[in-house]
């Protein structure tokens, strides 16, 4: 048991009114609301400790740059990473996927094949098809079924030695699937030498993570889905990997040396982070993780998980309401339409001038809505302070909407 009120008043964002009603906040999917103890954080490196980090010698950058690799430290353990310098600070998912992508460069060569699957965010597509542009790869896609649940005996056919990055999400943020990525995983080591690439944008906010249990190479996320400002985001990768591969951007604090005769590289993790940080976001992001330990992760997934279930019973209940994924296992995400009454823009829209915050559209995963043959879909998706009255505001809302467009 816990205080959902005392968890909500912890927000001060909630407690207002959208178009003359209570807010209701159901796109935790698209970012989460922050608790004022990750904004106080953020605020108070801004007021009191402003400074450049790794490079000054002065107590103010001193400071903050204690302060932020002891968020490194927070987040290299929050994912059970082995060592501190294999947690690279990004500015979220699409980056981390970019920056992988892109140092795999040399690794492959013409002919040679990259497995994602169905369920990928347009982040988890777009950087391996530039990959197989520069490279001559060919990408490969592991279908799904009317539920949604990846086909895994495809990715059985797929593998082979020419195979060098498997890369999948955890859970899909277009539908809340959660996919078997230890079985990918396990499969992957078993029949080829690739890089596997775990996204775990939709994951992180509500799984406990181990990545040395995982066994994955890399691991990325965003800090703005779990409580932390914007423009903060990790990877994750394996040491031996990560000292093999070459930079990303060039730039300050990532050269060891630098002359016109040539550059060496700074050591990890600082090779792949060139450039001022968000200093004060990877500040915010160990706030964040803070916050999320104090709540217990298994309290959040728990919470999280009785929401969608009575969100989804109650939703089924209206008539012509499809949900997508229904029978498949699923978290924080509950994704609809309502058959024959139009676009899910219109739902969202009806939703908005009642105070209900959703996501509609094809929520950045176009394949997913191209093999349900829709244009988009209306999702709700849930966070620990969301309330069982919420779900119950959300079910009104979608009837109104029903009413009002058929
Ligand atoms: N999905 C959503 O509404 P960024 O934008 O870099 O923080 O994360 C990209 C990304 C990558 N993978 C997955 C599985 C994601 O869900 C996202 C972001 C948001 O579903 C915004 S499109």
């Amino acid at each position: 048991m816990f205080d959902i009120q005392e968890i909500r008043s912890q927000f001060t964002i909630l407690n207002q009114q959208v178009n003359g009603k209570p807010l209701v906040y159901l796109d935790n999917a698209a970012t989460s609301q922050k608790p004022n103890s990750v904004l106080e954080v953020w605020n108070k490196y801004y007021t009191e400790l402003n400074a450049n980090v790794h490079r000054g010698i002065h107590t103010l950058s001193q400071l903050a740059t204690e302060e932020m690799e002891l968020s490194r430290r927070k987040v290299q353990k929050f994912i059970n990473a082995k060592h501190d310098f294999e947690v690279i600070f990004t500015k979220g998912t699409t980056e981390g996927l970019n920056l992988i992508a892109y140092i795999l460069t040399q690794k492959l060569k013409k002919d040679d094949e990259i497995i994602i699957s169905y369920l990928e965010h347009h982040s988890n597509i777009v950087p391996w098809q530039l990959l197989c542009e520069r490279t001559g790869a060919k990408l490969r896609v592991i279908p799904i079924d009317e539920n949604g649940i990846l086909q895994l005996d495809y990715l059985d056919q797929y593998l082979s030695e020419k195979t060098k990055v498997v890369s999948v999400n955890q859970v899909s943020n277009a539908l809340g699937i959660v996919n078997p990525i230890e079985e990918i995983i396990a499969k992957t080591r078993k029949n080829s030498d690739a890089y596997i690439v775990i996204d775990g944008a939709q994951s992180a906010p509500h799984f406990t993570i181990d990545v040395q249990k995982m066994d994955c190479d890399f691991f990325v996320f965003s800090g703005h889905k779990m409580y932390a400002p914007m423009g903060t985001g990790i990877l994750y990768g394996k040491q031996e990997i990560l000292e093999d591969l070459p930079p990303f951007h060039g730039g300050g604090e990532m050269i060891a040396t630098c002359s016109f005769d040539g550059t060496t590289y700074a050591g990890l993790p600082f090779k792949y982070e060139a450039g001022t940080p968000n200093v004060g976001g990877n500040i915010a992001l160990g706030a964040a993780i803070d916050f999320i330990g104090k709540v217990g992760q298994s309290t959040i997934q728990n919470h999280e998980n009785a929401l969608l279930e009575y969100a989804q019973r109650q939703l089924l209940e209206i008539e012509n309401l499809k949900v997508y994924g229904e029978k498949a296992n699923r978290t924080g995400v509950v994704s609809f339409n309502l058959e024959g009454t139009g676009i899910s823009s219109d739902v969202g829209m009806i939703l908005d001038k009642m105070g209900i915050a959703v996501r509609t559209g094809h929520h950045c995963t176009q394949p997913i809505m191209d093999f349900f043959n829709i244009a988009g879909t209306v999702r709700a998706s849930f966070a620990i302070y969301n309330t069982f009255e919420e779900i119950d505001s959300l079910v009104e809302g979608v009837k109104k909407a029903q009413r009002m467009l058929s």
